[in-house]
């Protein structure tokens, strides 16, 4: 049997590598678009990388941007993928207030720029395509939990952005008879996700604070709720939804909500470090209450977190809380991680890495100077 060839844009990124990792396992050839910097920005794939100059490689990566649509056409034509994983995108909400522009033309119109390749090259009815839509859609919710029929009322730029995709999405579905589906995300994180989203700033801060790196942590509305899961249990659904018999948009999600507050107490709890909160809006702060781990010397009644309102975005999704019945009967999607074996799983691996600078603040300049 031929393998199949799948094409990821955003192999880079968290879902990107997970996805690309669980795609290899599976037997496929690999193609990811990746973009140019002027440092490497490959760490999340490395473990999977290939040494070019070796035959039969299966993963392979392409030079290319979501903004520029030659490349993208000619990447596909060259790779002529079975499925293409559209997962690139300026992903993060905050940012999206600063740059509008640049994240209309590389969330949205990017994924236009695919489903028009696809359909340029005559691709309509080989080549499957998963849109990474967003729980972000929902914004200002008119109905909870969210489901796949729930209205949407997008606030932020990237919201906005990703409501033109998924349309889009479903028009040339539609209009071609494409298999193009929207898989509709809500928040999912792991050990590798982005260091300025929320869960993965505090679980490198709390490692920080526990082993005396950081003071301090400021966070903006610790009142936000979000749907969180872990991104391996995610990426798993993607693929299934383009294995479904018919091209469909899927809601995935845990069906539980919770705190950023709360998040906060359970990655300082992994610690054994329990936090009061006191105070409130602006002024609220966490203070240490107390200290089981003795690994950890932490001062009792010190302050560890505060709100800085920089934090705050101009319009903010108050609370999101997804359904993904239809995924879990339709499909018979399960998940393998809830919300404590993610905190757990990324507080293991920041403390991991965290442990690694207090050795080279002990030993490292020393070694440093021995260079010198
Ligand atoms: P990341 O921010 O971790 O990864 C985004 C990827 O897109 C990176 O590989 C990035 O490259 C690449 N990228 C950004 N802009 C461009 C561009 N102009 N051209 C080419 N590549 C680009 O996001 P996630 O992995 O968390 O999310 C994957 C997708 O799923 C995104 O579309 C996101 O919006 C969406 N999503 C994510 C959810 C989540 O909770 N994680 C929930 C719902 C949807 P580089 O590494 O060079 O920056
Ligand atoms: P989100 O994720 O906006 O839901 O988008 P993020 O982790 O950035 O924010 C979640 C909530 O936490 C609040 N918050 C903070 N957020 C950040 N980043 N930094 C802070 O200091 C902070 N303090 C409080 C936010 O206001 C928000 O309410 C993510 C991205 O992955 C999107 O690409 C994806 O589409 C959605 O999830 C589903």
């Amino acid at each position: 049997m031929n393998q199949k060839v799948a094409l990821i844009t955003g192999i880079t990124g968290q879902d990107g590598s997970y996805l690309a990792e669980f795609l290899l396992k599976k037997g496929y050839i690999v193609h990811g678009l990746k973009r140019r910097s002027s440092l490497f920005n490959t760490d999340r794939i490395d473990h999977l990388y290939q040494d070019p100059h070796v035959e039969n490689r299966n993963l392979i990566l392409h030079h290319g941007d979501m903004t520029d649509s030659m490349n993208l056409t000619r990447i596909i034509q060259e790779t002529q993928p079975d499925e293409i994983y559209n997962l690139a995108a300026m992903s993060h909400v905050a940012v999206s207030f600063e740059t509008p522009e640049y994240v209309a033309n590389a969330d949205g119109t990017g994924t236009l720029r695919i489903l028009e390749a696809v359909r340029l090259l005559g691709l309509e009815k080989k080549t499957k395509i998963y849109q990474a839509s967003t729980s972000e859609l929902y914004g200002k919710v008119q109905e909870t939990p969210q489901k796949e029929t729930t209205p949407f009322y997008p606030r932020s730029p990237y919201a906005v952005a990703k409501m033109y995709a998924y349309w889009i999405t479903v028009n040339y579905r539609e209009a071609y008879g494409m298999f193009a589906c929207n898989g509709i995300l809500f928040n999912h994180e792991s050990p590798v996700r982005g260091e300025t989203f929320v869960t993965r700033k505090i679980t490198r801060a709390a490692s920080k604070i526990a082993l005396g790196l950081q003071d301090k942590l400021y966070l903006g509305n610790l009142n936000a709720k979000r749907d969180w899961g872990h991104a391996k249990d995610y990426v798993r659904m993607m693929w299934m939804i383009l294995q479904a018999d018919e091209p469909e948009d899927w809601v995935i999600a845990t069906g539980t909500t919770t705190m950023v507050r709360d998040f906060v107490r359970m990655a300082f709890g992994y610690c054994g470090i329990e936090l009061e909160f006191k105070g409130e809006g602006v002024n609220e702060i966490g203070v240490v209450k107390s200290c089981s781990n003795p690994l950890y010397q932490v001062e009792i009644g010190k302050e560890v977190v505060a709100v800085d309102p920089r934090y705050f975005r101009p319009t903010e999704v108050d609370l999101l809380l997804g359904d993904p019945s239809k995924a879990e009967q339709k499909l018979g999607w399960t998940r393998e991680h809830n919300l404590e074996d993610l905190v757990n799983d990324m507080m293991k691996s920041d403390l991991k890495l965290m442990t690694k600078d207090v050795y080279l603040k002990e030993g490292g300049y020393k070694i440093m100077s021995y260079f010198e």
